[in-house]
């Protein structure tokens, strides 16, 4: 079982900061920081964006060689990949030699062959921001790194506009429950069921030494689907087109597509200011085509935003915190109204039995909670960071600074672990983790 937090009643920001600081430090295995030191020892795509925006905070040419690091495992076809192998190779499963290789793979670099949602522009503004607060040699930096990558920005967007949402729909396809980073959220379980697993070689999983409870971490029954989705994409050499028609798992992610919206309009006002103006109104379209994808899922009771399983063409309404879809992608005023309401309500923020006013991963109001287990009830403190990102785009400061404030609480214990328990505080999960190391430093700002 989770214990209460044992935190002294007072930490100051100098020590929280000098902390999540020395998380980072830690994790660094050189030009790339492991997402957690034990648990999971190698660059994770959507990690080191929210690692980059922490980084930016504190050393602005370390932030952008994040970045870089993570765009020099860029497939060819314009995907970035979910995961890049360190060369150290630390104790992953599945490892790189499960996944393969694939044509389409940088040479010499080893990655997965999947992928994860788009938070990359985001944090990429966020360094050309702070570059230019700091000046000299940071602004210089950040602004030639912007102009050197913006090309493969935008192929890792148009990828996703076409290779996963190849009918138009303005929601991209995922083929796998880690491509959404909410690996086994409650929103898969529909999915993941109709899944039957072909045969699968033998494997070890490792992620459960590094937890203290089973129950933190997915079953083995979960991995055998994860690894049978492996395999199939493995069959077809990971081509985009072959895996289509015989994909087990394909569902239209609306928090992964809300990102892509936000995430567009981001890359759109950088090219902007770099003068390419074509490929700017290119991406501010693809803002529009998702964003209205992501409005068209709408549950017009719940007020929720809903998944889609392309095999059964089901709409998939849990009451996850995907479901706040609109507010990462923006949207019509009433609709954000709305949905503003509802996360303030008693079945997420607003629930009285809450140790921090944060919004847990699935509602603790929902049959599906599950306090401690992972994706289905803990509370994400990186996530937290893009929701006050989007509320302060949307000028709801309000949201953005009750986020701000229960974080820094529930930051305060310095375990900066992966998740935490709504109720009780518990940190569970990994210990030392990069994103919540880096969302700490986000919430402090720049000293
Ligand atoms: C978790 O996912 C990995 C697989 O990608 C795992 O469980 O082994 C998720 O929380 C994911 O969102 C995150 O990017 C990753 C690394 O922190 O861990």
């Amino acid at each position: 079982m989770s214990s209460a937090p044992s935190a002294p009643a007072t930490v100051t920001d100098a020590q929280i900061r000098s902390a999540a600081i020395d998380v980072l430090r830690r994790n660094d295995l050189g030009g790339m920081t492991a997402a957690a030191p034990d648990l999971y020892p190698h660059q994770w795509s959507w990690d080191a964006a929210f690692v980059a925006i922490g980084l930016a905070r504190i050393d602005v040419p370390r932030a952008v060689t994040e970045l870089d690091t993570l765009l020099g495992a860029q497939w060819r076809t314009g995907m970035i990949p979910h995961i890049r192998f360190a060369a150290q190779g630390g104790d992953y499963f599945p490892g790189p030699q499960r996944w393969g290789r694939a044509p389409a793979m940088p040479d010499g670099v080893w990655t997965s062959g999947l992928t994860q949602p788009p938070v990359h522009a985001i944090a990429l503004r966020h360094i050309l921001d702070r570059g230019r607060e700091n000046g000299g040699h940071d602004q210089q930096i950040a602004e030639e790194f912007a102009a050197a990558t913006f090309d493969r920005w935008l192929a890792w967007h148009r990828w996703l506009a076409t290779a996963r949402d190849p009918e138009g729909v303005g929601l991209v396809e995922i083929h796998h429950g880690w491509e959404s980073g909410f690996d086994n959220s409650p929103r898969w379980d529909g999915p993941y069921s109709r899944v039957v697993p072909g045969p699968v070689p033998p494997f070890e999983r490792r992620d459960t030494a590094h937890v203290a409870d089973l129950a933190e971490r997915p079953s083995d029954d979960e991995y055998r689907r994860y690894l049978w989705l492996l395999e199939q994409k493995r069959s077809v050499g990971y081509d985009d087109a072959a895996i289509l028609p015989i994909a087990a798992f394909r569902v239209r992610d609306v928090f992964f597509s809300a990102i892509l919206a936000a995430a567009s309009d981001v890359l759109a006002g950088i090219g902007e200011e770099l003068g390419r103006l074509p490929e700017a109104a290119e991406l501010r379209a693809l803002a529009r085509r998702f964003r209205a994808g992501v409005t068209s899922t709408i549950d017009p009771i719940t007020g929720l935003a809903r998944d889609q399983d392309v095999l059964t063409g089901k709409w998939i309404a849990k009451e996850t915190i995907a479901g706040f879809a609109p507010l990462i992608s923006g949207g019509f005023p009433d609709l954000l109204a709305r949905q503003s309401r509802i996360i303030r309500g008693r079945r997420w923020m607003g629930h009285p039995g809450l140790a921090h006013p944060l919004p847990p991963s699935t509602s603790p109001a929902s049959p599906d909670f599950r306090p401690c287990t992972y994706w289905r009830g803990p509370v994400w403190p990186f996530l937290m960071v893009l929701f006050a990102w989007a509320a302060t785009r949307d000028g709801d400061l309000v949201l953005a600074k009750e986020l701000r404030g229960a974080s820094l609480d529930q930051l305060s214990d310095l375990t900066f672990a992966e998740y935490y328990e709504p109720f009780t505080g518990a940190p569970l999960g990994s210990r030392a983790q990069s994103w919540t190391a880096a969302a700490a430093l986000e919430w402090l700002g720049s000293a």
